[in-house]
């Protein structure tokens, strides 16, 4: 091979080379900043607030009680948007996370007569969720909702310490209703709690979307909560909601130097993740007494435990490594 030939073909694999490179890095986006996100979908489910109305059905005792529908205002339409009817209150809710205040928006069709559930509970829930996008058509860029998911007929419970930040903020403003059960062994739902919450993609998948919802997509779900399911995080034998400190229905993880208003012996893990509350050294599975008896739990619920006794000595002979 001589020379000029072998600089040729150096000089294509070196453009080769950096064609490559130039591709890769061009597909994969770095992670959005999480202040200007938010701006961007405010933005858009204001817009989608103010251009679309919402119908609700009213049919109790049948599965379709409070499905909505809700509609893009056709041009010249009187419909009044969900922005600016009054018959469902439009409330909104801050929620600190990512360093910033994102702020959501909720429509109650009604609140329910039953329990509200605390952020960390499960809910049993029929729901519809749609995602939203800006598109461009013919020069218009108007915001659009896709569905991506809807039950009807739940059969399990959903923690919502697992699901999405969104929903964790939410349910806690609604509450359960009552039920019935049929002949045929169904159940009918009265009463319950119902709403729409529109939630911005930071508090939903942010950059790594889920299923055929896009990356940055704000959420909308219209729900009915039917009924909840008390969670023990720790499973300390307490369950979670009792573990709120302060009462507000709410019990987070923070970051590491702010002040924890559900951490008793503030050591940065609230109550309802903390196995010994007071940091005393003896958990709260053991500190706590038995309604029944109004003895500590036998020592048997606690693995390599045996016994059942009140003599502090004695449980702190019990507190050894073997027994925590
Ligand atoms: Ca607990
Ligand atoms: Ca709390
Ligand atoms: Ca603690
Ligand atoms: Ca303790």
């Amino acid at each position: 091979m001589n020379k000029f030939k072998y600089y040729f073909i150096l000089l294509i694999t070196t453009i080769s080379l950096f064609s490559c490179s130039k591709n890769d890095t061009a597909t994969v986006e770095s992670l959005r900043d999480y202040a200007v996100q938010f701006t961007t979908d405010n933005t858009d489910i204001e817009e989608y607030l103010k251009t679309n109305y919402i119908t609700v059905v009213d049919h109790a005792g049948f599965a379709d009680d409070q499905d909505i529908t809700i509609t893009k205002i056709p041009t010249g339409g009187t419909q009044k948007s969900i922005w600016d009817q009054t018959t469902y209150e439009l409330k909104s809710r801050n929620v600190s996370l990512h360093d910033i205040t994102y702020k959501m928006y909720y429509l109650v069709l009604r609140t329910g007569t039953g329990t509200a559930p605390c952020n960390l509970d499960g809910v049993l829930t029929a729901y519809k969720g749609e995602y939203l996008a800006r598109e461009t058509t013919d020069g218009v860029t108007t915001i659009t909702s896709t569905p991506f998911e809807e039950v009807k007929y739940p059969q399990s419970f959903l923690s919502l310490f697992s699901t999405i930040t969104g929903w964790g903020e939410i349910f806690p403003q609604f509450k359960t209703g009552t039920y019935s059960s049929n002949a045929d062994g169904t159940v009918t739902h009265n009463d319950f709690g119902a709403g729409v919450m529109f939630i911005p993609s930071g508090l939903a998948y942010y950059s790594s979307g889920s299923g055929i919802i896009p990356s940055y997509a704000p959420l909308v779900f219209s729900f009915k909560l039917y009924e909840i399911n008390r969670l023990d995080q720790d499973s300390d034998g307490i369950p979670s909601y009792q573990e709120d400190l302060n009462g507000d229905g709410y019990m987070r993880v923070l970051a590491t130097g702010v002040t924890n208003p559900d951490d008793t012996d503030g050591d940065e893990i609230p109550n309802f993740l903390d196995v010994d509350d007071d940091g005393d050294n003896y958990t709260t599975k053991i500190e706590i007494k038995n309604p029944a008896t109004g003895l500590p739990f036998p020592f048997a619920d606690i693995p390599s435990c045996n016994g059942n006794t009140t003599d502090p000595a004695r449980i702190k002979k019990h507190l050894d490594k073997a027994c925590q």
